[in-house]
């Protein structure tokens, strides 16, 4: 139901104004948020007494799905992504343990809670500020159920800064953030959405949620988008100088001295080849081994992370992107998890 039609269906009791329309309104709306993170809260303490039931007090990945896809300038496809992702996770094809030998069925390495009910929020109205703070609820309520630790499946990118800041607020500091993307998604707004998803990491940054951001990939990067690197201090490891800099990129200890690290994937980042489903297709990107080799060889605790961007709508017929969205999160939880 669009908000318009939800204020005239509250209006139609007829002898209401329009102060208590807009009260009544703003009750329900909390009514729905404070539903939404109730489904969460249930669903991190269940999964976070199955983890310690099986023997778990270490740190163990968590996947919460954010469907959200209207922060897009272009397309809304990264919406429908995180139920794709999870069926290519289970998909019969390969086995259930990671390249460095984790298996995914342990509890104590792979839960999942569920997506955030994104458009059940959006459907009575509730608007972006609300939203990414629910987003950023969410995540607290899986980091409060230890030693759950999340893996956030988008999604558009715009949903990192919500989740970034929730994971710094509850650390209690900033983090080292390392960030695959063809773009540097740091505008300071983009078309006047300060939410867009070209925009999450200048709040990122002016939020001072990160010590260092390096971003890997980037292959399209416009004046004001070089202006804001400068501005923030991001170190930029761009995809034409990538052959210099990947031994550099192959052995990066981050992390150290604050909270830990934060991992952020947008599946752009790699060539359209090896990951045609993304809204933004941007030739001359990385290979999947690319971001493996950096990846694995990561030192540093990693506290959260995500996979952002892949767009179910622009997929191959056989779901090949799923299966590298998903390829992506079974190796992140590697990392995640002790
Ligand atoms: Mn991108």
């Amino acid at each position: 139901m669009t908000i318009a039609r939800y204020v005239k269906s509250l209006a139609s009791f007829g002898t209401r104004n329009v102060s208590t329309v807009t009260k009544t309104l703003s009750e329900r709306q909390k009514s729905v948020v404070e539903a939404s993170l109730t489904l969460i809260r249930e669903r991190a303490r269940l999964k976070a007494e199955l983890v310690r039931a099986s023997g778990g007090a270490i740190p163990s990945s968590c996947l919460l799905g954010v469907p959200l896809g209207h922060n897009s300038s272009f397309l809304q496809g990264p919406a429908f992504a995180p139920p794709r992702i999870r069926e290519a996770i289970w998909c019969g094809s390969t086995n259930s343990t990671t390249e460095t030998g984790k298996d995914l069925v342990d509890p104590c390495i792979l839960t999942d809670v569920g997506d955030v009910p994104i458009q059940e929020m959006r459907d009575c109205g509730i608007g972006d500020e609300l939203l990414m703070k629910a987003i950023g609820d969410s995540v607290k309520l899986v980091m409060s159920e230890p030693p759950l630790r999340p893996l956030i499946l988008g999604g558009d990118h715009s949903i990192t800064y919500p989740v970034v800041k929730a994971i710094t607020e509850q650390l209690g500091g900033p983090v080292d953030i390392l960030h695959f993307d063809a773009h540097p998604d740091i505008y300071h707004a983009f078309e006047g959405n300060i939410y867009s998803h070209a925009s999450s990491f200048a709040r990122i940054m002016e939020g001072g949620h990160a010590r260092r951001l390096l971003q890997v990939g980037v292959r399209s990067i416009n004046k004001e988008g070089r202006e804001q690197i400068k501005r923030f201090g991001v170190e930029l490891f761009e995809m034409r100088k990538f052959h210099t800099d990947r031994e550099f990129l192959e052995n990066l200890e981050l992390g150290a001295g604050v909270k830990g690290v934060y991992i952020s994937i947008d599946c752009d980042c790699l060539d359209p080849a090896f990951a045609p489903g993304v809204s933004h297709l941007e030739p001359g990107g990385l290979s999947f081994r690319d971001v493996m080799n950096i990846l694995q060889n990561l030192k540093g605790d990693i506290v959260g992370g995500d996979v952002v961007e892949f767009n179910p709508q622009r997929d191959t017929a056989d779901g090949m992107t799923a299966m590298v969205a998903a390829k992506f999160v079974r190796e992140l939880t590697a990392k995640l998890s002790k």
